[in-house]
């Protein structure tokens, strides 16, 4: 087949809602496209980790421990699970890794922030997991066929993560004014940032085209955030806590809230590397990274003799 009907062809698939598997012919941009989101939405599971994993020590429970610690490994979990669909198109762990440690590949803005007190983590659970059960629960239908079915099982753990989050801080809420405090605080603090997880406005999202062309993404940046401001807004009134922005106003007319604008110069700021602690990020995951080696060249010389034995056994 000549290369434009091959293409034809793909976008026929593609628009017949068929999925596309990693042994499928499909173009070198598609493959570029999905490898570039999948390995940057599996390293901001793992790098995501790390604001939780700052307060384990100093949960207020054994059950709040508990639930945190059984939460940070689900995001480990997340992260296993689209680097190996990532690595169904052709790109190693190791390259993926390479990249991230090279600041070619980036990771959601949002946990460049601190974790200052045990609220944040109350708001991380909530808004931030919050954020991305809304833009995941589109990926869903993503044409990619493992991504899709790895965001299926990842959506179930997450909506999960959203509520452990809304009981933090409805207990900090409806505590003692100075846990009140603590909770608005973390509010004003996560709010913009994880409205700044959905990315530029569509007008200013050089990969939405594509994205929603060929069905990688199932949703615009502006739509989705909609749908999460929506949703999060009467939440932050049961709680009795106020959103930190003077313009928010409902629209009759549309049915939509109506926000302020977020500062673009501080999320291009982030993720062009100067946020407040995406030196420190990197730094930890480097060095953790550098620790665990001898851990993969143990697995893997693990691995390599169970291929011997079993050979071994088949010959016999
Ligand atoms: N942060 O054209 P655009 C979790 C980049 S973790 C950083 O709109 P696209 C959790 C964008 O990559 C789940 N970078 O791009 C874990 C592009 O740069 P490149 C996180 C951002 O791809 C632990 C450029 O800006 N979720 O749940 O069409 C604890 C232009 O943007 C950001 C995902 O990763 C950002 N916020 O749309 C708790 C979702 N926004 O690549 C919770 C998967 C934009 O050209 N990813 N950029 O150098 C997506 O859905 C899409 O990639 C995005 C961006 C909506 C993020």
């Amino acid at each position: 087949m000549e290369l434009q009907e091959k293409l034809d062809a793909f976008q026929q698939y593609i628009d017949a809602e068929e999925k596309i598997e990693p042994k499928d012919w499909m173009p070198d941009e598609y493959r570029r496209h999905c490898i570039r989101q999948i390995s940057q939405h599996a390293h901001s599971e793992v790098i995501g980790m790390q604001p939780e994993g700052n307060w384990i020590t100093r949960a207020p429970t054994l059950r709040a421990k508990k639930i945190l610690l059984a939460k940070i490994q689900d995001e480990g979990g997340h992260g296993l699970y689209l680097y190996s669909a990532a690595e169904t198109l052709g790109i190693s762990r190791d390259e993926m890794i390479r990249q991230l440690h090279e600041g070619k590949a980036k990771y959601s803005s949002v946990f460049n922030y601190p974790t200052l007190n045990w609220a944040d983590i109350g708001a991380i659970g909530w808004l931030v997991d919050g954020a991305a059960v809304t833009n995941q629960l589109s990926l869903r239908r993503t044409s990619y066929g493992p991504y899709s079915r790895a965001m299926l099982r990842i959506c179930n753990e997450e909506s999960f993560h959203q509520r452990q989050g809304y009981e933090i801080m409805t207990k900090m809420a409806n505590g003692t004014p100075e846990q009140r405090r603590m909770a608005q605080d973390a509010l004003d603090r996560w709010w913009w940032p994880a409205l700044m997880m959905f990315g530029p406005h569509d007008n200013n999202s050089p990969r939405t085209y594509n994205g929603i062309v060929w069905k990688i993404k199932r949703a615009g940046n502006d739509e989705l955030r909609q749908r999460f401001i929506d949703k999060t807004v009467p939440q932050a009134e049961f709680l009795g806590l106020k959103i930190p922005d003077p313009q928010l106003q409902w629209n009759e007319a549309t049915g939509h809230y109506e926000t302020g604008e977020i500062n673009w110069d501080e999320f291009h700021r982030v993720i062009s590397g100067d946020g407040p602690c995406n030196r420190q990020r990197m730094e930890h995951h480097k060095r953790v990274h550098e620790e665990g080696a001898w851990v993969r060249e143990a697995a893997e010389a693990f691995a390599r003799r169970r291929k011997a034995e079993n050979l071994t056994e088949a010959i016999a």
